[in-house]
């Protein structure tokens, strides 16, 4: 039978690359045909997206990628850029880091209740929401001149096609949408004075969103006609779709630049225990809800490894698994960890302010980040199965942080469960997978899952010791 090849844009905080998978009736395989870095700008007015580099990137990727079946796209949440009544861009995107957010969850408030806020759109609070970012950008005259916003993937799917579109895994990011029926949330976006007419149709991952303009074909040297699918486009539901996991009872972890930590369910979750504890229901594949928090993840380290001059990772691993565990943690859910820069100085002074040990060295500071983050998955695991009532056996780790042994061991141990770890490269896959059933390859989710169990290599941590030193550090943390 047939294999057929599908290029995955994936692009992440820090770099963008463009993965050709191929699918047989049974095989899955994956290789990178480019990689370019993601380098945010900060300009006078603020933190941007290089959005024409990142569009580069891709159509340098597509001609290395050669001959494809169909290209899927995804990228980070909540972004977008602004298109004027001409369909041509207005400024660069601006960057969910962006302080411009600043005390406007407050605004929105006092207009509509977080409690209301939460119950009808199900969001968990962060800064960056593209609602709060459309509300900080009210004043503006981009936004006044604006006739279309696209989210970050389904802008460089215009660009590639003409078609525009509003991918809807990626628009449960915006809090303008009610996960209970997959639709607008009418009347928030109505009380907020937020136009939804700037959004195009809804589409879902599997739609078609046109084909390969003839300049594109030129650019890249392909022949056409070469159709773009609609793939999961939020990075974490292409991920989550690639999590390997057979059945119902796993928790997973998109690690990252972010830990996107939870369960994949059949409905959202809105209770007020729910939005206290600061959970997220995205929305998924197949309508599946994405039950998930948002943690600080490798973001941490990646501050600190970029102020040293970028040492050596293996290295810098080796020496933190050596530092005694657990000395002094920190809250890697803490948004006072969101903005770049000083990251080392900035967790000592956590440490300090909270009355534990100083981490001084860089194994020390890189210990005491991969043990809050460990402790992190545990407290957001632990309180997703309670919170849904969904309990779980085993908990899979996806993404970059699949490759972290130390990471991967730590948060078995503080979970007291099996981790399965890998692939690596989810979102990739994820993306691929949707565009291979969309083709009439694989059938439904589960099937995904069980190709991806049989074909990609994972590996599995057993936990060690007691969970109760993990809960005495959790204890520490919450009782300040
Ligand atoms: C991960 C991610 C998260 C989202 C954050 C900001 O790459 O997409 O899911 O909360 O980036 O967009």
């Amino acid at each position: 039978a047939a294999v057929k090849s599908y290029a995955a844009v994936d692009l992440g905080a820090s770099s963008g690359r463009v993965m050709v998978g191929r699918v047989g009736p049974d095989s899955l395989d994956l290789t990178e045909a480019h990689r370019f870095p993601n380098r945010p700008v900060r300009t006078p007015e603020g933190l941007r997206w290089d959005i024409l580099a990142l569009y580069a990137g891709v159509l340098d990727g597509l001609r290395a990628a050669g001959h494809v079946d169909s290209v899927g796209i995804d990228s980070w949440a909540v972004d977008y850029g602004l298109l004027d009544a001409d369909g041509a861009l207005l400024g660069n995107p601006a960057h969910y880091r962006d302080p411009r957010t600043r005390g406007v969850a407050e605004q929105v408030w006092a207009t509509v209740p977080a409690a209301e806020l939460y119950a009808a759109t199900g969001l968990q609070y962060a800064p960056f929401n593209t609602l709060y970012q459309l509300v900080a950008a009210r004043s503006t005259a981009q936004l006044a001149h604006a006739k279309r916003l696209l989210l970050i993937p389904d802008l460089l799917a215009y660009w590639l096609t003409g078609e525009a579109g509003t991918e809807l895994t990626n628009a449960s990011t915006t809090q303008l949408i009610d996960p209970r029926t997959g639709d607008w949330s009418y009347d928030i976006a109505a009380r907020l004075g937020i136009d939804l007419e700037l959004f195009a149709p809804l589409r879902r991952p599997g739609d078609p969103a046109g084909l390969l303009r003839p300049s594109v074909l030129e650019e890249t040297g392909l022949t056409g006609p070469v159709p773009v699918t609609t793939v999961g486009s939020h990075d974490t539901a292409s991920a989550v779709a690639a999590v390997p996991a057979a059945g119902e009872r796993f928790a997973y972890i998109c690690t990252g630049t972010w830990s996107l930590a939870g369960l994949e369910l059949t409905a959202p979750v809105l209770t007020e225990a729910s939005r206290t504890a600061n959970f997220t229901n995205e929305l998924g594949l197949d309508g599946t809800v994405r039950y998930l928090r948002n943690i600080m993840g490798l973001w941490l380290l990646q501050e600190c490894v970029r102020e040293w001059g970028h040492p050596d990772l293996g290295e810098l691993l080796s020496a933190a698994a050596e530092v005694p565990a657990l000395r002094s943690v920190v809250d890697a859910g803490d948004a006072a960890f969101l903005a770049p820069g000083r990251m080392p100085s900035r967790i000592a002074d956590a440490c300090r302010e909270s009355g534990q040990p100083v981490p001084e060295s860089r194994a020390e500071i890189t210990r005491c980040i991969l043990d809050s983050l460990a402790l992190a998955h545990r407290r957001a695991v632990f309180e997703a199965q309670e919170l849904a009532g969904h309990p779980v056996d085993v908990v899979h780790i996806v993404g970059g942080g699949a490759r972290n042994a130390l990471l991967c061991r730590l948060t078995a141990d503080a979970c007291g469960l099996p981790v399965v770890a890998g692939p690596a490269e989810a979102a990739a896959l994820g993306n691929v997978l949707v565009q291979a059933r969309a083709h009439g390859q694989v059938g439904d989710r589960a099937e995904m899952r069980g190709l991806l169990a049989r074909t990609q290599p994972l590996t599995r941590y057993e936990p060690r010791g007691t969970t109760a030193t993990w809960q005495a550090a959790e204890d520490r943390l919450t009782a300040r």
